[in-house]
């Protein structure tokens, strides 16, 4: 198992996890380098560059404590179905606490623990490139929202200072750390209070046989990474009937056959 007894425990009892400084500072710094390029003067780079997760924020897609982990909530086959990074000024904010409760039901999102493992829906990984302390105001969660079968009540919703829920949580962690959340758990990215920005990439992973958003990585970044790190964009099913003995959608099938990274299933207007 990927995660320590005591990992898996405060996940499932919060709905996330940090995994602190997973990544060099070498890292760090060019992943900074390039989403400050990408937001800021996209032009300079190539178009194979200009979104994450090309460039050097590949090392993220497939992030051996990062996969091992999903692999252990998600299941054995997980896909990244979303990719964004972000530059978060003073002042700035993702928005208002969302997500979490009854839409539990929804096997796109919903957590549950079955057998002694845990089958988590969609996960979200925020790998934090600069360090954060509390009083920033990173992502904040609503530990336990990720198993409520009630409705979210309006008195836990609030972000004003001295309203706010006291399951309301954040967490303080150096750059290079990577945050798991279940997108069950109910959570908001708050007005940003540091004088240095934010800058984070977010990763969405599921199952395999499942897709939420609709992709919006443009085809040029996927056709450019290595066809290992493509396998986490391949098209969400597990078996294909047409054939005898059938096929199954594995990671090994798609590196060593043809498929077409880009799938129909791309935004390309
Ligand atoms: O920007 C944030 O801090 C939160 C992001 C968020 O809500 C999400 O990833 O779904
Ligand atoms: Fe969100």
């Amino acid at each position: 198992m990927a995660l320590s007894e005591e990992e898996r425990f405060r996940f499932d009892l919060t709905g996330f996890l940090v995994r602190p400084a997973i990544l060099n500072s070498d890292q760090i710094a060019a992943i900074v380098e390039h989403i400050d390029r990408i937001q800021h003067d996209p032009q300079s780079l190539s178009p194979a560059e200009r979104d994450v997760p090309g460039g050097p924020s590949n090392v993220l897609i497939d992030h051996p404590q990062v996969v091992d982990v999903l692999r252990e909530l998600i299941g054995p086959d997980i896909r990244l179905e979303n990719c964004t990074c972000l530059w978060r000024e003073k002042g700035q904010r993702h928005g208002e606490l969302h997500g979490g409760g009854p839409q539990q039901a929804d096997p796109i999102f919903g957590y549950r623990v079955k057998n002694g493992r845990i089958h988590a829906g969609m996960v979200r990984v925020i790998f934090e490139l600069t360090d954060i302390a509390m009083q920033d105001q990173s992502t904040h969660f609503l530990i336990g929202s990720h198993k409520a079968e009630f409705p979210i009540q309006e008195k836990h919703l609030s972000l004003e200072e001295g309203q706010r829920s006291p399951y309301l949580t954040s967490y303080e962690c150096p750059a290079g750390s990577a945050v798991f959340f279940t997108e069950n758990l109910c959570h908001a990215g708050p007005v940003w209070q540091r004088d240095t920005p934010r800058v984070a990439v977010l990763n969405a992973y599921s199952h395999l046989a499942t897709h939420w958003h609709r992709l919006k990585t443009p085809p040029a970044v996927i056709n450019g990474l290595p066809r290992e790190k493509q396998a986490y964009f391949r098209q969400p099913w597990i078996t294909d009937f047409h054939t005898n003995p059938v096929v199954h959608n594995t990671m090994e099938r798609f590196i060593d056959g043809d498929d077409d990274p880009v799938s129909s299933e791309h935004i390309t207007e």
